[in-house]
């Protein structure tokens, strides 16, 4: 607790500030330590009470990874020279100590304010900076403001009637109680199936007395084949580092993998089965982003890849009605327009007998009673209630903040009928201000490490070559923000994406405009674009 909060009495240093940095995940982290590498003068500040970002936040029973953590690094050889993992697919604790270990190297933590909750900020035209507020009262002034909330900021906790009512706990896991919450023997209620409910439940089902899973929409999710690392496999990682990290820049996702260059039906069926199956028994992501070009762009071969799905989950679970559940005959939307969870034995937990799963498209939720959950067929007693409803993903995490721009409006207001914003990094009417991994930018399609690098190495650029030009306003231009806007949603038209009420489509959130959140045609042509722009001396923003 004393290494938490040692420097929250850190002093931030009276005086101008070049820059604010929030949020201490991937993103901000890496602004912090490169923006300071070149001269600027940085604060980063922190609503947590560690670094860390989304795995300080999330450290819910079972929260870990869903990328091979080879991939879910920084690719400076200074850390992951003397960095081994101890496992595949690591989890909140072991990435707590890989921040530790990034700390340690690039000594971060003096220039972190934890615990310290941005809440709002106004740009002042005199001066053209940015005063920014925070929870406490205390104000800090910087020329630049960038946002490095991460995508999952602002946790969803859907509107059930009589919440407050619940006597026993209740836990979104988004937010989950910092010493823990021990389900131990205890009643569980898990509410949702995204990445986070199926790890939830994986995890608490063995340890609780009974846990009863609500499910709308099953996740169609894919084996994690987890294992740990052996020193073999921590030798063979650093010597693929150099060219894994490489590789990453120049794949639509960001892995050391991309989509293969045939359609579903380019092929032999027998042929078609064996690519699957291959896939498959790489497991994870693979299935996904490595499976044929035209699955998220074609129904049949989407269809395809769905069936092969289908046959490996049934091959598993052995009541009829689960089946139908988890993995129906008709798919609940296209596969993988949703994001797919990776699962260790999903399918076994849920057919345990200290487990029962509640179908709310035949069942709804009426109400939280006093004792627990009151469906359309019956009451449910608990001791533990587990919202494992998601965020408001992408945009959540800036449409929240009371952010003025220059004409008074926050950024939520203006974005009311949908994202503005030039290169997925800044919205006009609000100058000098940047935000990172957030809407019409790779983001929630981009490995995190790798989009912090990539798109924050974009971000530190601009802010040399404003410095270089002494330029002390920046702001995004109309015209080019509808063309981004235009872009991303006429290429998103083309995929299936829009079939499915996903984070990715806004369509998690009760009255949030449903499109796509994510720039959609993979990082290398992003990067492009950013590139051109600033050749072009940014084009896309207006200098003064
Ligand atoms: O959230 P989600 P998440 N009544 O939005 C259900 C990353 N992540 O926190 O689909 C009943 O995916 C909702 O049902 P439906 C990862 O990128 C990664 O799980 O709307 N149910 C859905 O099942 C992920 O994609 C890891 O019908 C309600 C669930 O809640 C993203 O974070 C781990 C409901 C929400 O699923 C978000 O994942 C965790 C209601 N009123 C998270 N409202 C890794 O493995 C919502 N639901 C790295």
């Amino acid at each position: 607790a004393e290494k938490v909060h040692s420097n929250t009495k850190l002093e931030m240093g009276e005086g101008e500030l070049d820059v604010v940095v929030v949020g201490a995940g991937f993103a901000g982290l890496y602004q912090l330590h490169k923006l300071r590498e070149k001269g600027f003068k940085v604060k980063l500040l922190e609503a947590g009470s560690d670094i860390g970002g989304i795995w300080h936040w999330n450290r819910y029973p079972g929260a870990r990874v869903d990328s091979h953590g080879a991939l879910y690094q920084y690719s400076d050889p200074a850390l992951w020279k003397d960095w081994a993992f101890k496992e595949l697919y690591p989890d909140w604790q072991e990435l707590r100590e890989y921040f530790d270990h990034v700390d340690s190297r690039w000594d971060l933590r003096k220039d972190v304010m934890l615990d310290t909750r941005v809440t709002g900020a106004e740009f002042d035209e005199t001066s053209r900076k940015w005063t920014i507020h925070t929870e406490g009262g205390r104000d800090f002034v910087a020329r630049f403001f960038v946002l490095c909330t991460g995508f999952a900021a602002k946790p969803y906790i859907p509107a059930f009637k009589g919440l407050e009512s619940f006597r026993g706990e209740t836990h979104h896991t988004g937010l989950w109680p910092q010493e823990g919450a021990d389900l131990t023997g205890k009643r569980v209620a898990v509410i949702g199936m995204g990445a986070s409910g199926v790890q939830v439940v994986q995890e608490t089902a063995p340890e609780s007395s009974h846990l009863t899973h609500f499910v709308r929409t099953p996740c169609l999710a894919i084996p994690m084949w987890q294992r740990t690392m052996s020193e073999t496999d921590n030798e063979e990682m650093w010597r693929d580092m150099p060219a894994d990290m490489a590789v990453r820049l120049k794949t639509f996702g960001s892995f050391n993998y991309d989509f293969s260059p045939w359609g579903v039906f380019d092929i032999a069926d027998e042929d078609r089965e064996e690519v699957f199956e291959r896939i498959w028994q790489r497991g994870g992501f693979w299935w996904w982003l490595n499976n044929f070009k035209d699955v998220i762009f074609d129904e049949k071969s989407n269809r395809a890849q769905y069936d092969f799905w289908r046959k490996k989950v049934l091959a598993r679970i052995k009541d009829p009605r689960l089946a139908e559940i988890y993995a129906p005959k008709e798919p609940p939307h296209p596969y993988g327009v949703k994001r797919p969870s990776l699962e260790q034995n999903f399918y076994e937990v849920v057919q345990r007998d200290n487990v029962d799963v509640v179908d709310l498209k035949r069942e709804t939720i009426e109400c939280f009673t006093e004792k627990g959950i009151k469906t359309s067929e019956r009451e449910y007693e608990f001791d533990v209630i587990v919202l494992a409803t998601g965020f408001d993903a992408v945009s959540g995490g800036l449409t929240s903040l009371d952010i003025k721009g220059v004409d008074g409006r926050t950024i939520g207001e203006k974005w009311s009928d949908g994202v503005r914003t030039q290169l997925g990094m800044a919205t006009k009417g609000f100058p000098n201000l940047f935000f990172l991994y957030g809407p019409q930018s790779p983001s929630g399609f981009c490995n995190g490490p790798t989009c912090a690098e990539a798109q924050g190495g974009v971000m530190v650029k601009i802010l040399e070559n404003l410095r270089a030009e002494d330029v002390t306003r920046i702001e995004a231009q109309s015209d080019a923000e509808e063309a981004w806007r235009k872009f991303c949603l006429e290429v998103a038209d083309m995929t299936l994406f829009p079939k499915a009420n996903s984070w990715y489509m806004g369509a998690n959130i009760p009255g949030k405009p449903r499109e796509l959140l994510m720039y959609p045609a993979g990082l290398p042509s992003y990067l492009e674009a950013c590139e051109k722009s600033i050749a072009e001396g940014l084009s896309g923003f207006q200098k003064a």
